[in-house]
């Protein structure tokens, strides 16, 4: 289990506290006025192997408290999971302190790793001090049970408020530029309450964080890489230098397609891209708007959204069809308890947390996804991502708690991911979906599709921890918050509000990952390692060929190998995790970019002949 994050994947971060566990009878971490002698490598033993114990056991009620307040929003649950966290977040940042008494000892390798492990296990540390860490839980639950609950409510249609689901499909289908601003300015009205709670918890964690010794929280995150923190910063903004340009070819061509369906009024020539108009409430990922580009489809070309849709699929069966995917790489098929337990559908009785996540509950094979599932393409990737996390979470079940983690957070992200890349149109024919395979020719086509979704969301995945960074360093206060998000997402998304936006406005809050505080730069990380574990795994199947027509479906020894990184956890640094896949010990992101380079010609060539211009 990794301890900072409980077993929970895209859930929230969590937290504990000494004076409770002593009042509840449990034991507190030795207190550095009782150890002052120089401790021993045995001592250091001992120390590591209980607080993994305790940590492990106390992350197992955080687990179980956190699965029932996001299925059963209550001022209820909500306290009980702020209670339960908060005894795992006070527990781990006062073992994650004490640890650093043995630094400087000599320590077996192992060891050494979990000495290393344990002194970054708080995710979001509280200060030491009762009062604050009791604070500090309930700002994180509250802020995670209002996203839960957020709700757009159309003026005059009191009964008809829209939760995150229904705005997201109202986004992707709508093409009422009006409309679409109303659920774009109504979903993000759920932001501004959460402000001032925001500003206080960046305070406690960062009080928390310089008990630590680090400078903030920010830089805390940023040590989690198996890098100097100062290093990670420099080797994420290589990577975009790297991917720009790419970005650049899509989002002159996406503006210049939505200007001719919206018009010269809404969507500059050279300007940002109007954030209401990409098919997505956050302007993350664009495929929604893929059907308004007019890129050549074969006729053989395929949607399907309808196939499943025509079929009748239902939830279930959209993650059968996830599941039948790693049981033919060699996995062993979901537990039974996994179908039992598993939330797939949004209930209409209660306010749940609808962001899908992966949880396994008890860290042995309890294995759960909670998701609000549309019978729609979005949502049958994202089911591969989920159980990626579950078939990772199963593959280290046999490391010690402290290694029961991925590599690093991307490797997490990506594994779901990488099998998505292999929903091939060859596989979807394979499996029945579909009777014909459109010909090579309609490849830019796919590519279109795919970079809509992958290449759009890079610039997203690398601000939002920008964003948060900046907070966290003090660098943005609280008066600039709804200020330096803009300028990031303009800076680098190319996007800009639908309306002018103010200081009393929140718009991180929005987004989920903020309120629930989950680190995001592991999303940027895993959308350059999944194509880099694709191109990985295709080889050693002995697939040649374009990547985007390579699909390791079926394939057992892809499977092993995968297994076998995936099996290491966390008990070697990523780069070795990474070379066992790859042979390589850098993330690499010519994997992403060669398998776009067709459409980055195609993309220039029609930006050229259109006359779009590029950058804003
Ligand atoms: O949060 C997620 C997953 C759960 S870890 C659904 N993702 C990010 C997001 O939705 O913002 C996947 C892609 C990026
Ligand atoms: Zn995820």
């Amino acid at each position: 289990m990794n301890l900072r994050r409980v077993a929970i994947l895209c859930g929230p971060v969590v937290s504990l506290l000494v004076a409770q566990m002593a009042s509840r009878g449990q034991t507190p971490p030795a207190s550095n006025e009782s150890n002052k002698a120089r401790p021993t490598a045995e001592e250091a033993k001992k120390y590591i192997e209980n607080a993994e114990t305790e940590l492990f056991n106390l992350g197992v009620k955080a687990s179980r408290a956190s699965w029932v307040e996001e299925n059963f929003i209550t001022d209820d649950t909500e306290k009980i999971a702020a209670d339960a966290n908060e005894v795992l977040n006070t527990a781990s940042t006062e073992y994650a302190k004490e640890a650093h008494r043995f630094d400087g000892l000599q320590l077996a390798p192992g060891l050494a790793r979990k000495r290393l492990l344990l002194e970054l296990a708080a995710g979001f540390p509280a200060p030491n001090d009762p009062k604050a860490q009791k604070e500090l839980a309930d700002i994180l639950a509250s802020l995670d049970g209002d996203y839960g609950k957020g709700k757009w409510c159309p003026e005059g249609e009191k009964r008809k408020c829209l939760d995150v689901t229904a705005v997201e499909k109202l986004m992707a289908e709508s093409r009422d530029p009006e409309e679409l601003k109303r659920a774009w300015l109504g979903w993000h009205a759920i932001g501004a309450p959460m402000r001032q709670r925001y500003a206080r918890m960046v305070e406690l964690g960062n009080a928390g964080a310089r008990e630590l010794g680090y400078a903030d929280v920010g830089a805390l995150w940023r040590s989690n890489y198996d890098m100097p923190p100062d290093d990670f910063a420099k080797e994420e903004d290589r990577l975009w230098e790297q991917l720009k340009p790419l970005y650049l070819s899509l989002h002159a061509y996406t503006r210049g397609q939505l200007r001719k369906k919206y018009g010269k009024d809404l969507v500059p020539a050279d300007g940002p891209i109007p954030a209401h108009l990409l098919g997505n409430i956050w302007s993350q990922e664009w495929n929604n708007v893929y059907s308004l580009m007019d890129s050549a489809k074969p006729p053989e070309s395929y949607d399907l959204t309808k196939i499943l849709q025509e079929r009748r699929t239902d939830a279930r069966g959209m993650v059968k069809y996830g599941e039948e995917f790693f049981v033919s790489l060699g996995f062993a098929p979901l537990p039974p308890t996994f179908w039992e337990r598993s939330l797939f559908t949004k209930p209409t009785d209660r306010d749940v947390v609808c962001h899908a996540s992966a949880w396994d509950v008890d860290s042995k094979e309890d294995l759960r996804i909670k998701m609000c599932i549309q019978i729609r393409e979005e949502d049958f990737r994202t089911i591969h991502h989920e159980l990626g996390h579950n078939f990772y979470q199963r593959a280290y079940i046999n490391q010690p708690p402290l290694f029961q983690g991925s590599a690093n957070d991307g490797f997490h992200e990506a594994v779901g991911d990488t099998i998505a890349l292999s929903v091939t149109p060859e596989y979807l024919k394979k499996i029945g979906l579909i009777e014909t395979v459109p010909p090579a020719s309609g490849d830019i086509d796919y590519l279109l599709q795919q970079a809509l979704e992958k290449v759009a969301f890079l610039p997203f995945g690398l601000l939002v921890d920008k964003w948060r960074w900046e907070v966290f360093r003090g660098q943005v206060q609280p008066e600039n918050y709804n200020k330096a998000w803009w300028e990031l997402r303009r800076g680098y998304q190319g996007v800009a509000p639908p309306v002018e936006r103010a200081e009393a406005d929140f718009d991180p809050g929005a987004k989920y990952h903020v309120p629930a505080n989950v680190p995001y730069a592991r999303y940027f990380l895993a959308r350059i390692l999944q194509f880099q574990f694709h191109r990985a795994l295709c080889k050693a199947a002995g697939i040649t060929g374009p990547l985007d027509r390579c699909s390791i479906y079926g394939n057992k020894t892809a499977g092993e190998r995968l297994n076998q990184m995936l099996s290491m956890g966390q008990s070697k640094p990523w780069q070795d995790a990474l070379e066992t896949l790859t042979g390589q010990r850098q993330m690499d992101a010519t994997a992403l970019a060669d398998y776009f380079v067709p459409l980055k010609t195609w993309l220039d060539e029609q930006n050229k002949a259109k006359g779009y211009r590029v950058g804003w």
